[in-house]
């Protein structure tokens, strides 16, 4: 796992997830997250399976919803701490699923990794208004730490943009997510080329 790791996010987005998802696929994104908090059950269902499509031959991964993972056939989910259990996700997905993991600190990442989540997701990095319900940033500080004592993937996200991504990356972080300065931008392809590019440099 590594390089430019893609989130949708509807609510920022000009020409919608597909599209989105779409540019993310030229740009050679290898792993697409479907985050949607504010749609019914349906109509997730229905834009889950397209973008099942579209992602068939990449790492196709649902956030927090493992009922749409299983219905769409999702390759797995990710999972923030206030969501259904790694324990109970993994029940229902079987071992061949991906599950990613939310951390905000150290301990909350031993635990993952014990529990078998397979990458965890610091966040938030820096402060963001895309998750009104973010914590307070926990800094790169974090990302270097986790990496010292956990053998798992990281995925850094929270405020993170062209300007800051470079710090991240080099603090240790695999991959790195960036909703707003992707899916808000005119161009999602030439902008997440240019996160790629840091992973190259
Ligand atoms: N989880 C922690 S912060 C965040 C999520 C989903 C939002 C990241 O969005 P942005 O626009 O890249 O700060
Ligand atoms: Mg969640």
């Amino acid at each position: 796992m590594k390089g430019y790791y893609f989130i949708t996010g509807s609510f920022l987005s000009r020409l919608g997830n597909v599209s989105d998802v779409k540019n993310a696929l030229k740009a050679g994104v290898k792993i697409v997250q479907y985050r949607e908090k504010n749609a019914a059950t349906y109509e997730m269902y229905i834009e889950a399976l397209k973008l099942r499509k579209i992602c068939k031959d990449i790492i196709f991964l649902i956030n927090d919803r493992v009922d749409i993972a299983l219905a769409s056939g999702a390759d797995g989910v990710h999972l923030g701490q206030s969501d259904l259990p790694y324990r109970m996700a993994r029940k229902l997905l079987g071992k061949k699923k991906i599950i990613g993991v939310t951390v905000h600190s150290l301990k909350e990442a031993k635990v993952a990794q014990a529990k078998g989540a397979d990458y965890v997701g610091i966040a938030p990095i820096f402060p963001t208004s895309t998750k009104p319900d973010a914590r307070n940033p926990v800094g790169i500080e974090l990302i270097q730490e986790i990496k010292k004592h956990i053998n798992l993937p990281i995925v850094a996200i929270g405020g993170i943009n062209l300007s800051n991504a470079k710090e991240v990356i080099a603090s240790g972080a695999n991959c790195v997510c960036a909703i707003s300065a992707v899916v808000a931008s005119k161009n999602v392809k030439r902008q997440i080329n240019k996160f790629q590019k840091m992973f190259n440099a």
